[in-house]
């Protein structure tokens, strides 16, 4: 890859526990975009020590950190991935390689888990169940959300994504597909978080995201 094809933006809430490994994991190329989102932990001195662009937004929520992150990229390409460990950065690559020589407009990973508790039988399920009904959808069948992904930046702002919560990455995919964009698959190592997990192993995280999802599916038209 060339020099900053790629803004990786790294949505940020108190993982300093994860953020030292994640950073270390930068392919060449990749400028790392981490987004404060009201930590209280030492995340963003973490990433300001080590020179990094971080961005500030008090706005809580997934969709309000990733967006501000979308904001502030300039390189033609934009990826996106979890700051908790759970992902590796170093796999972007292949990604951008079946973005740039495969025709694809959005690249998605698709989490394969590294060992069985990566990824909670409950939280599998349900994201079985939501892949579903995007490919139904989109027409495209799909396996994942993809929390790993990448595409080009100017045409992703130009989708005028709205969700600021759990239902970004959705509607990302949901507006992109009605879009006419192609949107392929890569199979990406999914690990077990380090830190505290906010989402799938919470209640009011998981009850969040199933209704903001279910909102985002009656709010894309198709
Ligand atoms: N859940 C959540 N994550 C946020 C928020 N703002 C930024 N993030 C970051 O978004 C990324 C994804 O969140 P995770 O908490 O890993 O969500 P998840 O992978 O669905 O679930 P767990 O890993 O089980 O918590 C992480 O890097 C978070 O730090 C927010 O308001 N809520
Ligand atoms: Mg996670």
């Amino acid at each position: 890859m060339a020099a900053s094809r790629v803004d990786l933006v790294l949505p940020c809430l108190d993982e300093e526990q994860a953020l030292p490994w994640v950073l270390g994991r930068l392919p060449t190329g990749v400028r790392a975009i981490v987004v404060d989102n009201g930590c209280t932990d030492r995340s963003a001195e973490i990433a300001r020590e080590l020179g990094l662009l971080v961005v500030t937004e008090p706005r809580r929520g997934f969709g309000a950190a990733a967006h501000a992150g979308l904001e502030a990229a300039d390189a033609p390409l934009v990826a996106f991935c979890d700051a908790d460990a759970s992902l590796d950065p170093a796999e972007l690559p292949r990604l951008v390689e079946l973005l740039e020589q495969g025709g694809a407009d959005l690249v998605l990973g698709r989490r394969r888990p590294t060992i069985r508790t990566a990824w909670p039988l409950h939280a599998r399920l349900a994201n079985r169940v939501l892949a579903a009904r995007m490919s139904r959808r989109t027409g495209i069948r799909l396996h994942d959300l993809g929390p790993l992904r990448v595409a080009r930046t100017a045409d992703l702002l130009a989708l005028g994504l709205r969700d600021r919560r759990s239902g970004y990455s959705l509607e990302m995919v949901l507006r992109a597909a009605a879009a006419g964009w192609s949107i392929r698959e890569v199979d990406v190592a999914y690990a077990p978080r380090m830190g505290r997990s906010k989402v799938t192993g919470t209640l009011r995280g998981t009850v969040t995201a199933v209704a903001d999802m279910s909102r985002i599916f009656t709010e894309v038209s198709r």
